[in-house]
Formats: C-alpha cells, structure tokens, sequence
C-alpha cells in the first residue's frame, strides 16, 4: 500500500520523506530510493515535492518513492518545490552587503510571483545609523528588510512569527551570511552545520551542500527550506522578465511607457524617472541579458572569447590570493 509523504532531503540517489501520518513504531521519516520510471516519465524530484511511498520497510525504515503529486510551482535555485514564499538573507558585515548582489537575489526569488522578504544578518556591534541607512535605502527597492542577530538575538521573534505561517519558506543567499545559523536559533536541538567564514573577503565555506526542510516548532505546517549559499545567481532571459522582477519598477510603470517593448533604459516616452535609486543596478542586470540575448542570436561576441576572458579574469584573481576554494554552486 503507498503512503503519502513530503520530500524533505535529497542526496544524490537518496530523498527522505517524511510521511504525513506516522507508521508501525511511530516511524516517519524514511529513506528511498526512486522508482526509475519516474524519471523516464520526466517526472523530476525536487525538496518539497508530495509523493507516494511504496515497498516500505518499516524495521529499515527504508521505501521508494513510487509517484509525484502536483507541483504548485517550483524554484530553480536553489531547488525547491511548492513554494510559499521566499526569504532572502544577506549580511551586514562577514561578507559585506553589495547592492548588485543583493538585486540579483531579489530578481531571482521575485521570479515565481511570491512573497519575498529580506533580511539583514549579522547586524550586531554595528553603528545603528548605518544599519538604518541600508533598511532607508532597501525599503526605496520596495522591501521592508528584517535587521537581526543570532549573537544578541536582534529580530528572531520577528522572523520566527515571519516563518510560521504555513507553508514552505526558502532561506536563500550568498555563502556564510548565516542561513543555518538563523534556523538552528530557532528550532532547539536542530544542529545543522555552519562555518566561520573564510579568505580575504571573508566569503562563506559553502556549508551547507543539500535543500533541507526544518519543521518550525509550535507553527503546525510551516516548513523552512535552508539552502546551500551561492553566490551569482542567473538572471531573467529578456529584459521584459527582468523588468518584472523589480517591485520599485513595477510601481513607475502601472502607468505604461509610450512603447510596449520600452527598455526603461533612457528610451522615448518611458515613464520611469532618472532619479529611480536603482536605476543604475537594473542597468547592470539589462546589460548582462542583453548581452546574452545578442550572443544567443549570433550577434555577439563568440562564446569561445567570453570564456577565455573569464579565465582570465579567475587567473589573475588567483594570482592576486582572490581565490577561494572551487565553488560547486556557481
Ligand atoms: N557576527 C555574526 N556572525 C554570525 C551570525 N550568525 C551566524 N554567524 C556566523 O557566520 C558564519 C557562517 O554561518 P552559516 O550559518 O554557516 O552560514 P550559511 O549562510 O548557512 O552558509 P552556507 O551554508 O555556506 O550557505 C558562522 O561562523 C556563524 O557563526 C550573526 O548574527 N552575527
Ligand atoms: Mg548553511
Ligand atoms: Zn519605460
């Protein structure tokens, strides 16, 4: 007989699944393996996913995972399905906060329609004018970034009451900025790995190498997702996605801009002022997909040129004691 369960782990060739009601003993969590036909049908697993668990045995506590439920949505990356929303975390100090970084994030979590929320780690010991600075300049992108600390415990109520809404939340964001560490602050006796961060620019150690999923105890139904940090991610593939992935752009352009295809990057007609505060990141983040597009299209410089000039770029890093250890994720 199947059992129905969330994935809530995925190893290489394992996933764990927590069942939704509890087995022989009391047992919940299993360990399977996935049926093979599943992925001939195309049928992908992601953390998050609700399966089918069939072969159970319950003394090895071991099954397969045997079918997928709908998917409501999923994150490319990190890897999640269904969704609820998407916090974003980055740091104040340890690694330092970079405002195009920061946008990048944001874009990539604006990109499924869902809540987002940002929060501000490691905000003890700082000069309190410049912790407000960054929440004054953050809240004109269209947020209401969260400042807080695991060290003195500066805003843990608030993203606790943030996270226990039902559902699944995603923490993601750059290595080291304390993703782990907020949800072993919350969730007693939870454990999950952290590590000092590293190097020259005091970057993360990529810790955390899987999705998991952590109950959030005291908030039935409310699951957060810790995720391994990266520290680049993709943008939309035409400026139209990217436009829609700024909320402070989105509030100029509920009037339209004279053209429907308007780059919002100084053409005719177009509604969004000179004065936008992130008008020169968009910029940034437009060139970048232009350019893809443009090299796609043939149009651009070949591929071959681009790579070499990145490698490059990673020899003179390495040259100069940039380099830190090979990023799995990036
Ligand atoms: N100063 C300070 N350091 C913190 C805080 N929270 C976590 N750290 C430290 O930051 C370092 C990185 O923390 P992790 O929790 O491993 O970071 P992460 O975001 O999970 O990193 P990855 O798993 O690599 O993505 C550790 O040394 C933590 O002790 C904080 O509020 N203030
Ligand atoms: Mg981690
Ligand atoms: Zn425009």
């Amino acid at each position: 007989m199947a059992e129905a369960g969330r994935v809530v782990a995925l190893e290489a060739n394992y996933c764990r699944v927590d069942l939704d009601h509890p087995g022989p003993g009391g047992h919940q969590r299993l360990l399977c393996t996935r049926r093979t036909r599943l992925a001939k049908g195309g049928s992908s697993i992601a953390v998050g996913d609700q399966v089918d668990v069939e072969d159970i045995d319950w003394v090895e506590r071991r099954g397969v995972i045997a079918s997928r439920g709908p998917r409501r949505n999923l994150l490319p990356r990190p890897p999640v399905a269904n969704v609820s929303r998407v916090v974003v975390v980055v740091s104040l100090k340890e690694p330092q906060p970079d405002p195009l970084q920061i946008t990048r994030f944001l874009v990539n979590a604006e990109h499924l329609d869902l809540p987002v929320e940002l929060v501000l780690s490691k905000a003890e010991g700082l000069p309190e004018a410049w912790v407000q600075a960054w929440c004054e300049r953050l809240e004109t992108w269209g947020y209401h970034p969260l400042p807080m600390s695991t060290r003195d415990g500066r805003g843990l109520p608030s993203l606790a009451r943030r996270l226990s809404e039902p559902g699944i939340t995603v923490l993601c964001g750059p290595s080291g900025v304390g993703k782990s560490s907020l949800l072993n602050a919350l969730v007693p006796g939870l454990a999950l790995r952290v590590a000092p961060v590293s190097g020259r620019l005091r970057r993360g150690r990529h810790t955390t190498r899987h999705v998991g999923l952590v109950a959030l105890p005291g908030a039935p139904g409310a699951l957060v997702a810790d995720t391994p940090g990266f520290n680049r991610p993709a943008l939309p593939k035409t400026p139209a996605e990217l436009a829609r992935c700024f909320p402070d752009l989105r509030q100029f352009t509920r009037e339209p801009c004279r053209f429907p295809d308007c780059r919002h990057d100084g053409d005719v007609g177009c509604v969004v002022p000179a004065s936008w505060p992130r008008l020169e990141l968009y910029q940034q983040c437009l060139g970048e997909v232009e350019a893809r597009l443009a090299e796609e299209r043939g149009m651009g410089r070949p591929r071959e040129t681009v790579l070499r000039e990145a490698s490059r770029r990673r020899r003179q890093r390495h040259r100069q004691g940039e380099f830190s250890p090979p990023d799995l994720e990036d």
